[in-house]
């Protein structure tokens, strides 16, 4: 298969993303003004000067950063890979680059490469790590570019060979295997200048996967806007970045959380439509995860790991035609998945003329009695008697082992 090389990612469903860097340290907020949108944008959005934003790296210090901590938790919320920002806009590179002093190791008083300590920590748990990486916007060299602002006499050409490719060579070199590499923004970068990123990654690591972002339709996979759920069935590989409240770096004024079950109806709507989960912390100042993720995430592991089973190498269904609040499908060959998201007193379900050969709760293997017939309308009708071990929980996932391989629905409207 020609994209062999993706099945992993693929299978994987769901994934950590991090962003970490200088504008962490603002917390959303500068002299006084809290910034109105992303954290990470904030010396764009309130047009903080460059030479003071550049101060903010005497001031990184994140020594409760810890990345074997880190790893483990993502492992303990049932996540099967990590995006870490390797260099986001602002141009600060969150590892030792040779090629622009603006780093963590040269310009701050922590001085520890924090990708390597990622990198190791990954290798050491079988992490597939990805690497963030902005290759068009850098607002700390003269000729990166910016949004919303006016590059022109920038040379864009003299950037990407001073800094982008150089850092691109680095990262796919001396950090181990890079299983994603996660470009953002490309703005007015030309075809050509897309695909010398991609010859880089592809020379370096051919296996490395490359995002949607790279531009120009360069990328391996489709990367949907932010937060942005596909409405139906996607065939390709695609993946969508999120939040779990409205910013991607740490903001104080931000705490308008998620709700876990709303994370977890996302993720289920998400794979079922074939795609991937990418779910974002942004760590404080001083390098630990805020509670508030921490609680979300660990709430929904217990969803993702007691039904691991019906996420992960889970494959496109076709769209289950109704609109159902109770309930979501994923689905493999020969099985269909029903997550139920509200237990309802009785379970019974419409529409799907798959022949049943048994049911089972999935986080406890027991069998379920079930009946299958027609509707009054004509139209297939599935009955489980539940066990008590299901009642009164917040959420489980039934099997369904069907005769045919694929989910058959019923069209809303048929004269069959
Ligand atoms: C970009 C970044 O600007 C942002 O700071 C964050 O890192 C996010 C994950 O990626 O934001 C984008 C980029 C592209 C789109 C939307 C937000 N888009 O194509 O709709």
């Amino acid at each position: 298969m020609k994209d062999e090389y993706m099945k992993w990612f693929r299978d994987a469903k769901y994934g950590l993303f991090i962003h970490f860097g200088l504008y962490t340290i603002t917390e959303g907020e500068y002299n006084g003004v809290t910034t109105p949108f992303n954290a990470e944008w904030i010396m764009n959005h309130i047009n903080i000067p460059l030479e003071e934003y550049v101060k903010l790296a005497g001031k990184f210090n994140p020594v409760k950063f810890d990345a074997e901590d880190i790893v483990l938790r993502a492992k303990a919320w049932g996540m099967r890979y990590i995006v870490f920002t390797a260099k986001h806009h602002e141009g600060f590179a969150l590892y030792h680059s040779k090629c622009s002093p603006f780093n963590v190791v040269d310009a701050t008083p922590f001085k520890r490469d924090i990708l390597k300590e990622l990198q190791l920590a990954c290798e050491k748990h079988k992490m597939p790590l990805g690497l963030y990486y902005s290759q068009a916007q850098d607002w700390h060299d003269p000729d990166g570019l910016a949004y919303h602002r006016d590059n022109a006499g920038k040379d864009f050409r003299a950037y990407l060979e001073r800094k982008c490719k150089p850092q691109l060579r680095e990262l796919l070199t001396e950090y181990g295997d890079i299983a994603i590499l996660w470009f953002d923004t490309q703005l007015t970068m030309t075809k050509e200048e897309s695909r010398e990123c991609r010859d880089i990654v592809k020379e370096l690591q051919p296996n490395c996967i490359i995002n949607g972002r790279l531009g120009n339709f360069l990328g391996d996979y489709k990367t949907t806007s932010d937060n942005l759920i596909p409405l139906l069935p996607y065939e390709g590989a695609w993946e969508i970045p999120a939040t779990l409240n409205n910013t991607w770096s740490y903001k104080k004024a931000d705490q308008n959380w998620k709700d876990p079950n709303e994370i977890i109806r996302k993720l289920i709507k998400i794979v079922g439509r074939g795609g991937n989960y990418l779910l974002n912390i942004g760590p404080y100042p001083d390098g630990s995860i805020p509670e508030p993720s921490v609680d979300i995430l660990d709430a929904v592991a217990e969803y993702v790991n007691a039904n691991a089973e019906a996420i992960f190498e889970t494959k496109l269904m076709p769209a289950f035609p109704y609109d159902t609040e109770w309930f979501m499908l994923t689905a493999k060959d020969y099985k269909l998945y029903i997550n139920v998201l509200q237990v309802p007193p009785r379970m019974h379900i419409v529409t799907i003329r798959n022949k049943i050969k048994r049911a089972y709760i999935v986080h406890t293997k027991e069998e379920v009695p079930f009946v299958q017939q027609l509707s009054c309308e004509n139209e297939g009708y599935w009955e489980f008697e539940l066990p008590d071990s299901v009642k009164g929980k917040k959420h489980f996932t039934l099997c369904v082992e069907t005769e045919e391989k694929c989910p058959i629905f019923e069209p809303i409207f048929s004269n069959a």
